[in-house]
C-alpha cells in the first residue's frame, strides 16, 4: 500500500484507535478462535496497519473478555503484522458508554432524530469515563514521535485528552456533522468541541458536514476563518476537512463467487437490493411503503419485480431497534399478504447477516439499489453496489446520504417523499438502456478513482501539511 510508503518516515509510529477491535479472540470448545472484524472502514485500516512498520490499534475489548487481560497482542493471528492493545470497559460502560451515550445520545443527534435522544449525566459521566480509559492506553503506547489516529462519535473527547503526550492527532468523524439549531441540544456540547479540537486535522465526509462544524464552532465562540476552513483552538489552526470515504474498490468489482443455487433469476423478473444494519436512519420503513406505493399504481409490474431487502441485526439491546424492527417486520407482512401469489412474493426479507460471497452475488443480480437513508454520513452500501455490479445497474439514493454529494448520477430522492420514492422506482426499472449505461459509467468511475486508497491518502497528505504548518511560527 502506498501510504506507508509516502508517509511512514514523517508520521513515526502510527497508533489507531477506535471503539470496535479489528480482530475477535473467541473461547470455543476447540481453544481460542481469531476472527477478523467485518466492515469496510476496519479492514482498510487494518491493511494500513499491516503494512506500518510497529503500528498498534487502541480498541475497546468487547468481543474478546478476559482473553489479554490489557496485554498487546499480536495481530493478525496467523501471520502478526501490528500490536493491539484492547481496551477494558466494565459492564456499566458497556451500558452507559456505548448503548447509553453514543448510540442513544450521539448517533440520535447527528442523524437529526432529536425526539428519539436521551440526555442523562450518567450516560455522559460513563462516556468521559470510557475515553479517559481509550486516552490513557494512547499514553501508555505512544513514543516521542507517535501519530495517533482516532475514530468516530464514541471517541470524541479522547484528541485533547491525549494532546500533551503526542505529536500528531488525526481525527476522523465517520457520520454527519448536523447545523448549530442541532447540535446546540447537546447538554454537553462545549466539551465534545474542545475535545474534538485536540486534533490537528478532523475529517468528516462531506463539505455540507464541514460548514455545519464551522458553524457550530463559531456559534460557541472559537474563531472560524471559514475560506481557510480552520477552528482557532490554543496556540493551534485545527483544519477541518471533506474526505469522503471510499471503499476498495477492486475487492468488489473482481471478486470471485462461488455459484450457489441461492441466487436465481425470478422467472425473468427484476431485483430490487437493499442491505443495511436494521436502524432508524437507514429509512427502511420508507423503503417498504414506497415499493407499496409502486405496487398500488403500477399493476403491469405484479410479478415482474422482487425487493430483496437484508436487514443486519444491530443494536438489539437498544429499545428503539426493537421496535423499528417490529415496524419493518409488520410492513413486510402487510405487503405481501396483499400482493403475493402462488408463483411470488414481493418482498423477500431476511433479518440476518450474509457472507461475503452472497453479499457480492446479491449486488450482482441486482437491477436496481434502493438506498435511502434518512441520514447518512456516507453510506458504503451503494459505493459497494457500484463497483462489484458487473452489467449496468441502476441507483436511487437518498440525497441525504453524503455519497449523493459525489453520485449525482444516480436518482436522487428525498426519502421523507413516499411518492416521489414511488415513482423513483418505476422510472429506474423502465429508465432507457442508453441513459442507463450512460449514468452508470460515470457512477463507476467516481467510486474507481475515490477509493479507500484515494481517501487514506488525501487524509495523511492534509494531515501532513497541517502539522508542519502549525510547527511553522508565524512571521513577526
Ligand atoms: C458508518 C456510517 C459511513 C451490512 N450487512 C452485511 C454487511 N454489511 C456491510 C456493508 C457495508 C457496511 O456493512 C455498512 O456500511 P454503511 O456505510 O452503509 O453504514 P454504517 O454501518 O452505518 O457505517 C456511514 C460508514 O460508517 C463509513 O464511514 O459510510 O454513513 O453510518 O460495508 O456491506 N456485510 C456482509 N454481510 C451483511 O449481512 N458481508
Amino acid at each position: 500500500m502506498e501510504v506507508y510508503e509516502e508517509f511512514g518516515d514523517q508520521f513515526g509510529d502510527l497508533v489507531i484507535v477506535t471503539n470496535r477491535e479489528p480482530y475477535v479472540h473467541e473461547r470455543t470448545s476447540d481453544g481460542v478462535l481469531c476472527k477478523k472484524a467485518i466492515g469496510g472502514v476496519v479492514s482498510a485500516l487494518d491493511a494500513v496497519m499491516q503494512q506500518w512498520e510497529g503500528g498498534i490499534w487502541i480498541a475497546w475489548g468487547s468481543g474478546s473478555a478476559d482473553f489479554d487481560r490489557g496485554d498487546l497482542v499480536e495481530v493478525p493471528c496467523d501471520s502478526p503484522r501490528y500490536r493491539l492493545k484492547r481496551v477494558k470497559l466494565s459492564p456499566k460502560d458497556k451500558q452507559f458508554y456505548y448503548l447509553g451515550f453514543s448510540n442513544r445520545t450521539l448517533w440520535p443527534v447527528f442523524h437529526l432524530f432529536t425526539e428519539r435522544a436521551v440526555f442523562s449525566t450518567r450516560y455522559w459521566r460513563a462516556y468521559q469515563r470510557a475515553n479517559r480509559k481509550f486516552a490513557s492506553s494512547v499514553e501508555e503506547v505512544v513514543g516521542q514521535n507517535s501519530s495517533v489516529w482516532v475514530h468516530d462519535y464514541h471517541l470524541s473527547l479522547v484528541p485533547s485528552m491525549v494532546r500533551g503526550s503526542v505529536e500528531r492527532i488525526g481525527f476522523f468523524w465517520h457520520i454527519p456533522w448536523v447545523p448549530w439549531g442541532t447540535f446546540s441540544k447537546i447538554p454537553w456540547r462545549e466539551e465534545i468541541l474542545n475535545g474534538l479540537l485536540g486534533s490537528d486535522l478532523i475529517g468528516l465526509h462531506t463539505r455540507y458536514h464541514v460548514r455545519n462544524f464551522l458553524e457550530c464552532a463559531e456559534a460557541m465562540g472559537y474563531q472560524v476563518d471559514k475560506k481557510r476552513s480552520v477552528v482557532h483552538h490554543e496556540d493551534r489552526d485545527v483544519k477541518i476537512k471533506a474526505f469522503p470515504v471510499g471503499i476498495d474498490y477492486q475487492k468488489f468489482a473482481s471478486a470471485k463467487t462461488r455459484a450457489s443455487g441461492s441466487i436465481r433469476r425470478f422467472e425473468g423478473g427484476k431485483i430490487i437490493f437493499g442491505i443495511d444494519r436494521l436502524d432508524y436512519t437507514k429509512g427502511i420503513l420508507e423503503r417498504l411503503l414506497a415499493f407499496e406505493e409502486f405496487l398500488r399504481e403500477n399493476p403491469e409490474w405484479h410479478g415482474e419485480v422482487t425487493l430483496l431487502q437484508v436487514a443486519t441485526p444491530s443494536r438489539t439491546r437498544v429499545e428503539e431497534y426493537r421496535t423499528l424492527k417490529q415496524d419493518v417486520e409488520r410492513s413486510v407482512g402487510r405487503i405481501n399478504g396483499e400482493y403475493s401469489t402462488l408463483n411470488w412474493t414481493p418482498v423477500k426479507y431476511f433479518y440476518h447477516t450474509i457472507s461475503f460471497n452472497q453479499l457480492i452475488q446479491y449486488y450482482r443480480a441486482a437491477d436496481v439499489a434502493l438506498v435511502t437513508p434518512i441520514m447518512d454520513g456516507m453510506n458504503l452500501v451503494v459505493k459497494e453496489y457500484i463497483a462489484a455490479k458487473k452489467d449496468t445497474g441502476v441507483v436511487i439514493l437518498s440525497e441525504f446520504a453524503g455519497a449523493a454529494e459525489e453520485l449525482e448520477e444516480a436518482i436522487i430522492v428525498n426519502p421523507y417523499d413516499i411518492h416521489a420514492l414511488a415513482e423513483s422506482i418505476k422510472r429506474a426499472l423502465e429508465m432507457p438502456e442508453d441513459e442507463k449505461k450512460e449514468r452508470f459509467k460515470a457512477l463507476k468511475a467516481k467510486v474507481k478513482n475515490r477509493d479507500i486508497n484515494w481517501w487514506m491518502e488525501k487524509f495523511f497528505h492534509e494531515w501532513a501539511k497541517v502539522y508542519n504548518r502549525n510547527r511553522t511560527p508565524a512571521p513577526e
